[in-house]
């Protein structure tokens, strides 16, 4: 005991700033994270969990020449409030924490300065008030500089150890399984801590890599046999309605479910959808299966019907991988594919994705008309875009499938009062209150689309596919979404339930209103539109079914390991019944669990070992 106050008087510059960035951790897990405890060991291992990589990642200073390691402390603590902090600023937006793959997308960050902006708040700067003593403490030197023996650096390092391993073993007994079922980023944070979080994603991300290296050519048999053995026909009413049209997808900005057939203030929130699906297919339990890829990731998972990454985007990590995407194979059909999206091509990377792909053409930025009177937020309104889109599809070679991509329903949900037209609503989330004009928007912009169409005779020889990309409002506004829903909570059944997105499918002369409750996803589109365009993709390896075949299993699994069946869903290692949404006997849930583990762990095995590679048509 004597020897270690003998050390932590000789270091105390180092044990202050240790136990500025410990308690710094955990004021931001509280304030900033929203992470709460249900039990008492639960809050202990949160407030431990920063010490050890506090006095590890500081310790490092030590090694430096005894004049520099003064300055080396403070530069470490600068850089570890800056992690923090991007990781608030990223919480703020996504609800979920900082992955290696994100932080290396770098050419979204000149579009995400927008946003970002947004996500600052003058009070940020207290994140970094111990760096600011720290310095103030160092030039009036009033504390000894740093001395330290080579026994403190042995000392130090065994200190950490001995709290990490004592933070791993009470998170073994607090959430068994933690580091090899890692789905859920907050938990990994919750109980080994942010830094130790990032190093086990660093390992995580390097260890994928290495998977492509060590796959071999048999792999890919077990899981095509698994895929194809999950093949379901196509529904002999729909097989080749689309045969011979043109095929219009339209990827919805953040648009969710809970909009559709809905009011704020009295006022119905998407008018001209709620029209367009009573002469369309509507599928009411179609899930988004997206992860922090975003856009990216559903147009990965509509494109390929496999699952996107559980972290990071796809896009980004995988974009040299060999695919056998939707645009390939229609290609090869003579169908010319496109994407019209008025973006930086390399935004999210699309630009080599989309060859990847086997995309014809990217119609981006470049392809429109740009002006400060005609974008707001993110770039091009979205009535331009469609306006400007007309001339493009009719410069195409027929028939095409051609995706186009909005932009204005993005958060921060900017919109300039002539697009207004429905009022914000009134809660204590700006975001959501925002929300609703933004959406109100975007379905005027589809209206006018709709009748641009018609006016060009474009409309009866397509047909359309309309769906939400992703969630707009995360789980940080859950207060106002429970108060705008009439909820009293939003409990993690509520959750999973509103990450429905819309689907619709349009025929042009149908005049039927059809309502499909069958449980779906993103990952179903794939072989959805290719029946549709009277092609049965029997040997394809793919994890979805058309959603028009009679005999398909109603379910959707999430990317981070929920899913949902006829009648449960299954979230947090909690089975609940649909509809009253209590828990139930786990036992309701279990029949389905190896199953969705399955789909995910063969679709990440045909990402990480790039089997498509070893792909061979028959
Ligand atoms: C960017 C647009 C939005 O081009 O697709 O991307 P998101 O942030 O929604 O993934
Ligand atoms: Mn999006």
């Amino acid at each position: 005991m004597t020897s270690i106050m003998a050390s932590v008087k000789r270091l105390k510059f180092y044990a202050i700033a240790v136990f500025f960035l410990w308690v710094k951790t955990y004021v931001l897990y509280k304030i900033c994270f929203n992470i709460e405890s249900t039990n008492v060991l639960q809050e202990f291992i949160l407030m431990i969990n920063p010490l050890s990589s506090s006095i590890l990642i500081l310790g490092l200073a030590l090694f430096f020449r005894e004049k520099h390691r003064e300055v080396m402390l403070i530069g470490i603590s600068f850089v570890a409030s800056l992690v923090l902090y991007f990781n608030v600023l990223y919480f703020r937006f996504f609800s979920d924490f900082i992955t290696w793959p994100v932080l290396f997308q770098t050419s979204n960050a000149q579009d995400i300065q927008g946003s970002m902006t947004e996500l600052m708040g003058i009070a940020d700067f207290l994140i970094f008030t111990d760096v600011i003593i720290l310095l103030l403490l160092s030039v009036k030197g009033s504390i000894p500089l740093v001395v330290s023996k080579k026994s403190d650096k042995g000392f130090i390092f065994s200190l950490a150890l001995l709290l990490f391993f004592a933070n791993l073993a009470l998170a073994q007994v607090e959430r068994p399984q933690l580091l090899t079922r890692s789905f859920d980023r907050e938990l990994l944070v919750k109980n080994i801590g942010m830094f130790n979080y990032h190093a086990y994603d660093l390992y995580l991300q390097s260890e994928s890599k290495a998977q492509r290296v060590f796959a071999d050519s048999s792999e890919i048999i077990e899981v095509k046999n698994y895929a194809n053995a999950k093949y379901k026909r196509a529904n002999p009413d729909f097989l080749g309605v689309a045969e011979g049209k043109n095929v219009i997808v339209l990827s919805l900005e953040s648009l969710q479910s809970f909009v559709i057939n809905n009011k704020v203030n009295g006022e119905e929130i998407t008018p001209f959808l709620n029209d367009l699906i009573k002469e369309s297919y509507y599928f009411d339990n179609f899930y988004h299966q997206t992860e922090q890829g975003k856009t990216s990731d559903s147009e990965f998972i509509v494109d390929n019907s496999m699952f996107g990454r559980d972290s990071g985007a796809v896009f980004f990590t995988h974009a040299t991988n060999e695919y056998h995407a939707l645009p390939e194979i229609l290609g090869k059909n003579g169908i010319y594919t496109s994407v019209l999206h008025p973006n930086n091509k390399s935004f999210w990377n699309r630009d080599m994705m989309y060859q990847a792909l086997g995309y014809d053409k990217f119609y981006d930025i470049d392809s429109f008309d740009v002006t400060e009177e005609n974008s707001v937020g993110w770039g091009l309104k979205d009535v331009d875009f469609f306006e400007q889109s007309i001339d493009i599809l009719k410069s195409q070679p027929e028939p095409y499938y051609s995706k186009l991509i909005t932009l204005t329903n993005h958060f921060p949900f900017e919109l300039e009062e002539e697009d207004r037209l429905i009022d914000e609503y009134d809660s204590n989330s700006r975001t959501l209150n925002r929300y609703f004009p933004t959406v109100r928007y975007m379905d005027r912009a589809i209206e006018v689309f709709f009748e641009r169409l018609k006016e060009e005779g474009l409309y009866e020889q397509s047909i359309f596919i309309l769906y939400g990309d992703h969630y707009g409002i995360s789980a940080n506004h859950n207060k106002a979404m429970a108060m705008y829903l009439n909820k009293s909570e939003i409990t993690p059944y509520d959750t999973v339930q509103l990450q429905r997105v819309p689907l619709i499918i349009h025929v042009p002369g149908q005049t039927k209103h059809e309502v499909n409750h069958t449980v779906s996803g993103q990952i179903d589109l794939k072989p959805t539109i290719m029946h549709l365009l009277g092609l049965e993709p029997k040997q394809d390896i793919q994890f979805g079914t058309d959603v028009f075949s009679e005999n398909r299993q109603s379910l959707a699994v999430l990317r981070d390991g929920s899913f949902i069946t006829e009648d449960y869903v299954f979230t947090e290692n909690t089975c609940y019944r649909k509809g009253s949404g209590l828990e139930t006997d786990i036992a309701h849930c279990e029949p389905f669990l190896n199953k969705t583990m399955q789909d995910l762990d063969y679709s990440d095995k045909v990402l990480f070992g790039d089997l498509l590679r070893y792909y061979q048509e028959h």
